[in-house]
């Protein structure tokens, strides 16, 4: 009796873990970012969207995280707050956004339920704002770290050689930029060392 109540209740709460986690379990933290790397996406209007702005980011303190660094202006006020994702493919040379596939997603965790703030593990590591909160216009700055997003080649976590894409209310996708990787230190004093 005692054991079937348990493992009653054991199955209960895996149930309860596997409604927000991945198929391949929660984003694992990454503590070995390269020192002194540092990646920037431009929104520069040849997706063909007014907004312009920049993300840089940088590898965390002692490896650990990733430092995003966000400033973007002229979002459409009234098509807000805007979402925004580190997604799986990059930019084509057209700029069209949509060809930018899903969001980076190397647990394959996919898109509901929604991601828990207070969970950041089992979120889709590319749903930076289901983490950190979401931008509203008509300019925005906002810096955090992300624990599970990463700047080591070939992991799966990477996200040097994709995209990143803002999102309006409706979710369709309004402005889109590619990373690459800069060795310039970040010009100007807009968002700070
Ligand atoms: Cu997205």
């Amino acid at each position: 009796m005692h054991i079937k109540i348990i493992s009653t209740f054991a199955f209960a709460a895996l149930g309860a873990i596997a409604q927000h986690t991945g198929h391949l379990g929660d984003a694992e933290e990454v503590l070995n970012n390269p020192a002194g790397a540092k990646y920037v996406a431009t929104f520069d209007r040849s997706d063909g969207c007014s907004v312009t702005g920049k993300v840089v980011a940088t590898s965390g303190a002692g490896g650990k995280g990733v430092d995003f660094k966000l400033l973007v202006m002229n979002l459409p006020q009234s098509m807000g707050p805007f979402a925004f994702h580190l997604h799986d493919q990059p930019v084509p040379s057209d700029g069209n956004c949509t060809n930018t596939l899903g969001h980076l997603d190397p647990y394959q965790r996919g898109q509901t339920p929604p991601c828990d703030m207070e969970m950041p593990q089992t979120c889709e590591v590319g749903d930076l704002s289901g983490k950190h909160n979401k931008l509203e216009g008509p300019t925005a700055t906002m810096r955090f770290n992300d624990k599970y997003a990463a700047l080591v080649p070939g992991i799966g976590a990477f996200f040097g050689n994709r995209s990143i894409v803002i999102h309006a209310s409706d979710s369709s996708r309004i402005a889109c930029a590619n990373f690459t990787k800069t060795m310039m230190s970040w010009p100007g004093s807009e968002l700070g060392s």
